[in-house]
């Protein structure tokens, strides 16, 4: 498998899929919620995955795809190729605000990270990495992060983890949330990983996030030195949903061991 293929490929497929996103506007919206009230889903989402899934299956017949709408493989293992789809981030800021959504995707080989892309589909903006290559912001290299301290950061967090919760006592993040230079968030955990990622975060943090949401960001993120973990300070495990942070190193951390009490 040549990488600079597969690149090229998937480039051109979320460019594609976005331009279908965009021209969705002019049609009728069909909304769904899946395991809650709050958890939206479009027929644009549905029909944009089933676009990459026809598209990954006719140009490379062997690989697997874990897509959020469930339409791809049914993914037990990382053996093999297998693209990790998120085929829009952010769906309610998708329906509501027309904005701030992405199409986050991660290609995997035998477990490895290879490629991965952020793309923000109302800005045009192409986050991407390729194992060992380096980080890409619309073709244009970015430097790697550099250290943060909690008081001159701007952390994204949603208000959802700041009151009681099940996830994190809550009172830990009003004191970081006191002592940070301010707060953002932007209801895309793949736009935020982005801002991380570009510096114009210094962290972000999220309590329930899957696969998809991450796969595609953890490659990029790796290549620029932001650190990927749990808030339990523990690799990611993309068979599951997991506590998600990914921050400049320092503030990593300090926010991981003095702020986050995990319930
Ligand atoms: P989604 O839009 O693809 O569902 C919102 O804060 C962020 O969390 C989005 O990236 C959203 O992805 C993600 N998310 C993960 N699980 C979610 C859930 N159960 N309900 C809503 N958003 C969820
Ligand atoms: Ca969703
Ligand atoms: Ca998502
Ligand atoms: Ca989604």
């Amino acid at each position: 498998m040549n990488i600079h293929n597969l690149d090229k490929v998937a480039k051109s497929l979320i460019k594609e899929a976005a331009g279908r996103i965009r021209a969705s506007f002019t049609t009728e919206l069909i909304i769904e919620s899946k395991s809650e009230a709050n958890d939206l889903v479009t027929n644009i989402d549905k029909e944009t995955e089933q676009f990459f899934i026809k598209n990954i299956k006719q140009n490379f017949p062997d690989h697997r795809i874990m897509g959020e709408e469930g339409f791809g493989d049914n993914i037990q293992d990382l053996n093999g190729y297998v693209w990790i789809l998120d085929p829009i981030d952010g769906t309610m800021n998708f329906i509501h605000q027309k904005k701030n959504f992405a199409i986050s995707l991660g290609i995997f080989k035998d477990g490895e990270g290879i490629l991965g892309y952020i793309y923000d589909v109302m800005a045009d903006d192409l986050l991407s990495g390729a194992l060992g290559e380096g980080a890409f912001f619309n073709d244009q290299r970015i430097p790697r992060v550099e250290h943060a301290n909690v008081e001159q950061s701007i952390i994204s967090i949603n208000a959802s983890w700041v009151v009681p919760n099940k996830y994190i006592e809550h009172e830990g993040m009003i004191q970081l949330l006191n002592k940070v230079r301010g707060t953002r968030s932007y209801g895309s955990a793949a736009i935020e990983i982005l801002y991380v990622v570009m510096g114009r975060l210094d962290a972000y943090v999220s309590m329930r996030l899957s696969p998809w949401d991450i796969a595609g960001g953890i490659v990029i993120a790796n290549e620029v030195g932001a650190i990927v973990t749990t808030l339990a300070n523990e690799p990611i495990n993309l068979m599951g949903q997991n506590t998600f942070i990914v921050s400049k190193p320092g503030l990593h951390g300090d926010i991981v061991g003095n702020y986050v009490k995990l319930k």
